[in-house]
């Protein structure tokens, strides 16, 4: 009933598994290979993790494994975090894993994230309902959440549920800080003998968790899509009218990946990196100056126009904000119950800026009310600053319009300014999955089938080769501990995913620091158009600009 014409249509896709994977979990090897390391602080996390630190990494072949087919299992899948297209395919593909080796297989999935463990709500996975949301958006099927698990009493009531369900393997299908979750819970049931093992897969349109064997983090091949047809289309607007200069700042909470994505995707007049900011050490009157020079030079040429695309966590790496952000989340900590007796956000704030050492509370009152407000508002239970909720394509316009009327009064700039923001973030998690990301998907479930059914515990799904057709990708696992080192969170240290922030000297950032002077001062505009799921493979099957960059030689 209630279904689009393109959802039927699209419920009939059939993902195209990796060769390897084929002919079920009863026909794929594991070759272990060479034992592996933290990336850092290696007796650090060692200590943390004595019974899964350095595992060997693991890649599927073809080869006669009868065995798993055995003892039927119980497998619990829990979604974390923010949506990223493509979640309900690595259902669809560890359901499928889990069935194919044996019908008696049983996939049972936690209702509304993590908190779904700790409070034992579930629903087993069927078949029949399982077919409605085959390359489906959104993670609607069993919702999502943010709860991290961390406590004594956490970690029982997990040990507690998951013994109850019986389950022989749980998958966490998670961004850094979830599948560092899942890293301690792999753990903590080995030390408890739970016979339960753990497996990650790495989610996020954020694109921040990768290396070497993780290529890339589901979704974010959907969402930049999405977000690169809007702001194509808002490129051709520009052009057309010619009267206005649009700020758009795009989602991602700390990397830059998905702007500079879309920036290769559209060629925008501007497009702001974080990570070449915090390295350039680069001030906010600065980061302004550098905007302002772009809107002087094109005004000079009579273009009172143009596109720049804003990372939201641009905010974090300016290194002034990133000292306030620091100090605010102290100061909020250790005052949290004062400042929630405070009724008006006006109070907060002046109770706040008296706590805050001088420098700091002159540069947030210096700052627009809107966005100290929203400097305030509470951190997400992985203590991470609310970066979506806070306007900084606002904050720019601001500053900028206040630098031109002082340009204009020297005679050095005598163009128009006109700014419109938007905020592209929300509307690109929940898209229907693109060709890439339907097939990634089901195989990053599937093959977290394989790994769960041959009882590896604390890896992450591994399906790489990616610029390859789907069927020559190759499957494996990657130990969760060889991406951690150890990081101060609320002041104490913890082992974490390190996330992969912009490399200022790879590939993708070295193609768009040759161009982005041509892109500032011309129209060189790209139309990417909306995402195709039915067409010629060129279009359909096209991965990112980022992907390919980064695996030609
Ligand atoms: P994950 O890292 O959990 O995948 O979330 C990514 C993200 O979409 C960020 O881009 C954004 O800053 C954040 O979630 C927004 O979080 P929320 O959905 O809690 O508002």
């Amino acid at each position: 009933t209630n279904v689009s014409e393109l959802q039927i249509q699209r419920r009939k896709y059939q993902p195209v598994l990796p060769e390897v994977l084929q002919a079920g979990a009863a026909a794929v090897k594991a070759k272990e290979g060479k034992l592996t390391h933290s990336i850092a602080d290696r007796e650090k996390v060692k200590e943390i993790f004595p019974n899964t630190y350095g595992l060997p990494e693991v890649t599927f072949v073809k080869g006669a494994n009868a065995k798993i087919k055995n003892k039927a299992v119980r497998v619990g899948v829990v979604l974390s975090g923010g949506q990223a297209p493509g979640g309900h395919n690595v259902i669809a593909g560890l359901f499928d894993g889990l069935k194919k080796a044996n019908k008696k297989n049983v996939l049972i999935g936690f209702l509304g994230g993590p908190s779904g463990i700790l409070e034992n709500k579930y629903k087993v996975i069927s078949e029949k309902v399982l077919d409605d949301y085959r390359n489906t958006g959104g993670f609607d099927f069993i919702q999502s959440g943010r709860t991290k698990i961390e406590t004594d009493q956490q970690f029982c009531s997990t040990k507690d549920n998951c013994t109850s369900q019986k389950l022989d393997a749980l998958v966490v299908v998670g961004g850094d800080d979830s599948n560092t979750n899942a890293a301690l819970i792999a753990e903590y049931s080995k030390k408890e003998n739970m016979g339960m093992c753990v497996v990650g897969v790495p989610k996020t349109i954020d694109g921040d968790l990768k290396n070497k064997n993780i290529e890339t983090s589901f979704g974010f091949d959907t969402a930049t899509k999405i977000y690169a047809e809007l702001v194509g289309n808002i490129c051709r607007d520009v052009n057309s009218a010619q009267k206005y200069w649009h700020f758009v700042r795009l989602m991602g909470r700390s990397a830059s990946h998905i702007t500079l994505e879309v920036g290769f995707k559209t060629q925008p007049n501007i497009v702001l990196v974080g990570e070449e900011i915090l390295a350039k050490n680069l001030t906010l009157a600065k980061v302004v100056d550098n905007i302002v020079s772009v809107i002087k030079k094109r005004a000079a040429d009579g273009k009172n126009f143009g596109v720049a695309l804003v990372p939201e966590g641009l905010i974090e790496f300016i290194p002034e904000m990133k000292k306030l952000i620091s100090a605010l989340n102290d100061t909020l900590a250790e005052h949290a119950s004062a400042i929630a007796g405070f009724d008006s956000i006006e109070e907060k704030k002046e109770y706040v800026f008296n706590k805050l050492p001088a420098n700091l509370s002159a540069l947030m009152q210096s700052l627009p009310a809107g966005i100290a407000s929203q400097l305030m508002l509470d951190r997400d239970p992985h203590g991470n600053v609310q970066v979506s909720l806070i306007e900084t394509e606002k904050l720019l316009i601001e500053m900028v319009q206040k630098k031109l009327v002082e340009l204009k009064k020297e005679g050095s700039y005598k163009g128009k300014f006109s700014a419109i923001t938007h905020f592209f973030g929300y509307e690109g998690r929940c898209g229907i999955p693109s060709n890439f990301d339907a097939n990634y998907c089901y195989a990053l479930g599937y093959n977290a089938a394989v790994l769960a059914l041959n009882n590896f515990t604390g890896y992450l799904s591994s399906v790489r080769n990616l610029t390859q057709a789907p069927k020559k990708w190759i499957c494996g696992g990657i130990p969760l501990t060889m991406m951690m080192n150890i990081e101060k969170r609320h002041g104490k240290d913890k082992p974490v995913i390190q996330k992969a922030l912009v490399d200022l000297k790879g590939k993708p950032f070295k193609e768009f620091a040759k161009k982005r002077d041509t892109w500032a001062v011309t129209e060189s505009y790209i139309f990417p158009g909306p995402i195709q799921y039915f067409g010629p493979t060129e279009v359909t099957d096209l991965t990112t600009k980022t992907l390919q960059y980064e695996q030609t030689k």
